[in-house]
């Protein structure tokens, strides 16, 4: 009898290598949703733009593929934290609480992983969570401490602050990877969402990936030396790519021909948390390029353009990592055979500049950073190859999982929309919203961008930027979708900027913006941050 089950044994085992598991599929789908830090759409190659074809994500591209990409899809305020925020509450930051990165999540409140988890979803979270405090409505955590780190990062698990040694991407996409396969429960739906840290500042890739880019040369932006006319706020922010980076931190530039030792660096942390033989290795693959950068000798517009490359390929190469633990995660549920019911989604926290304007960072309501990836594939319901131009938003997120999991009227209270109709095509692009709200608030802060809030149409933008500025910006999308040319004074627009405002009026409104959100921050708090952020990036 032993040996009969020993045999059996042995079949399965040797069965389950070759063939799909079989699964009990649930009967509602199960959600993974994958979140980046500063993932640009530019960096995605499904989105065809010159910088992510020459640095292709070939696994973000299959949810592309079997699925939907989505051309408009916004955050309503651009930075880590609140973006969120407002994901796990579908509502905007003024109702939220979590206006600017460093506020403190107001755990208490109605949360999507916490409806879904009190109606019988497992839920999991994995990575970056930045909302200060600890997640509530997940049946396993186990998050990054603040921002993080990219080598040998502090985690959180089980209340702990535990010290991991490895490339904090792929942690992260293993502990995903062993809560679905060996913690998770089967026959019962589940959420999980993976949120790297990745491809946030000061960008460092896997060793494995370090050259990755050396020898490619990607194309600048044609506005890499902007001239800014009557754009006060893009004048006056702190997030250039040739004058604000640290050349040691960011740019990972050496002091001298042959020297290892790295030129401004004032957070040494980064760089101290690798082991030795880590540290020797990234040394040795970037001694030579930063030797051949020394022997230019550049100057002026060449070396602020060299600047610009090396960011590219350190950002992309970030990337790098980032796209093969989605390709694990797709491999795994194909494996399984857990793909045919579970919907995943591939978005950023918010979108990156990746030179546009000369910048670096986000914020601003321009499109570059106003924008944010988005993917999602679910067999059987959303047509392979899917493009959706309709306008939807990171606040829709919460409605939209809630619909998939038949949960709608748990919704009732937040201010999205759920756009489920259209990746399964029941709805129209054009019966969905034709105005989408944006206000961001982190000011004085990091980068200097100015307090600013707006609402963009399919062809028009209007922005209203304050604290210690009060001015307007207006775009014509169509005409000028680089957002160069300010059209709020010309005489050709005076219609379009009235109804412009009276729209403006009325989201503020619906979404019950009050006049506390148009606060100023004390004058001495303003110049203080302005000192210290020039006092920081000079400093070397
Ligand atoms: C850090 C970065 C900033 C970045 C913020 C917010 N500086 O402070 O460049 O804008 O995070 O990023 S660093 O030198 O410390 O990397 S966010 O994604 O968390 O909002
Ligand atoms: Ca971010």
């Amino acid at each position: 009898k032993a040996l009969t089950i020993l045999f059996l044994g042995l079949i399965t085992l040797g069965c389950r290598d070759k063939s799909p598991k079989p699964i009990k599929q649930t009967a509602t789908p199960n959600i993974i949703f994958i979140m980046s830090d500063d993932h640009a759409s530019q960096a995605i190659s499904a989105y065809g733009h010159p910088i992510g074809k020459l640095a292709p994500t070939p696994n973000i591209d299959r949810l592309a593929a079997n699925g939907a990409l989505f051309n408009h899809s916004f955050v309503t305020n651009s930075i880590c934290g609140p973006s969120r925020a407002v994901i796990l509450t579908g509502k905007y930051s003024h109702i939220n609480g979590f206006r600017q990165n460093g506020d403190h999540f107001d755990g208490n409140q109605p949360t999507l992983p916490k409806m879904l988890n009190a109606s019988g979803y497992q839920t999991a979270i994995v990575g970056k969570w930045h909302l200060h405090g600890h997640p509530q409505g997940f049946d396993h955590w186990k998050i990054i401490v603040d921002q993080g780190n990219y080598y040998n990062p502090d985690f959180i698990v089980n209340g702990d602050t535990t010290r991991i040694e490895g490339y904090a991407t792929d942690i992260i996409t293993n502990d995903a990877l062993d809560w679905l396969q060996h913690k998770r429960k089967d026959s019962i739906p589940f959420f999980l969402m993976v949120q790297h840290k990745a491809p946030h500042r000061n960008w460092m890739p896997a060793l494995r990936h370090t050259n990755k880019y050396d020898s490619v040369q990607f194309p600048l932006p044609e506005t890499y030396f902007p001239t800014f006319i009557n754009q006060q706020a893009a004048q006056e922010q702190l997030q250039t790519i040739y004058k604000d980076m640290y050349e040691g931190h960011d740019l990972k530039m050496t002091k001298a021909y042959g020297s290892t030792e790295l030129a401004h660096n004032p957070w040494t942390t980064d760089f101290e948390r690798m082991t030795l033989e880590q540290r020797k290795q990234w040394d040795e693959n970037y001694l030579p390029k930063n030797n051949a950068f020394h022997k230019a000798n550049l100057t002026g517009n060449e070396l602020a353009a060299w600047k610009g490359q090396r960011y590219l390929q350190d950002y992309l190469a970030t990337i790098k990592a980032v796209d093969e633990g989605i390709g694990s995660i797709l491999d795994y549920l194909e494996e399984s055979g857990l793909d045919e019911n579970t919907l995943v989604v591939y978005t950023s926290d918010q979108g990156f500049y990746l030179g546009e304007k000369g910048w670096f960072d986000k914020r601003f309501m321009y499109e570059e950073s106003f924008g944010t990836p988005l993917l999602m594939q679910l067999p059987g319901i959303i047509e392979p190859g899917t493009k959706i131009n309709a306008m939807v938003q990171n606040l829709d997120f919460a409605q939209t999982f809630l619909d998939f999991a038949n949960l709608s009227e748990l919704g009732q209270d937040m201010q999205g929309e759920s756009f489920k109709g259209l990746l399964d095509g029941s709805m129209n692009e054009s019966d969905f919203r034709d105005v989408v709200y944006y206000h961001y608030y982190d000011y004085p802060a990091f980068h200097m961008v100015k307090k600013h809030y707006g609402i963009r149409t399919k062809r028009y933008k209007l922005m209203h930027f304050y604290d210690d500025i009060d001015t307007w910006e207006l775009y014509d999308l169509e005409k000028d979708s680089l957002e160069l040319y300010n059209a709020y004074s010309d005489a050709a627009y005076t219609e379009i900027v009235t109804t412009m405002h009276k729209k403006l009026d009325s989201m503020q409104a619906v979404y019950q913006v009050t006049d506390i959100e148009f606060q100023k921050a004390p004058k001495e708090k303003v110049d203080a941050a302005y000192q210290l952020f020039k006092r920081l990036r000079d400093s070397g």
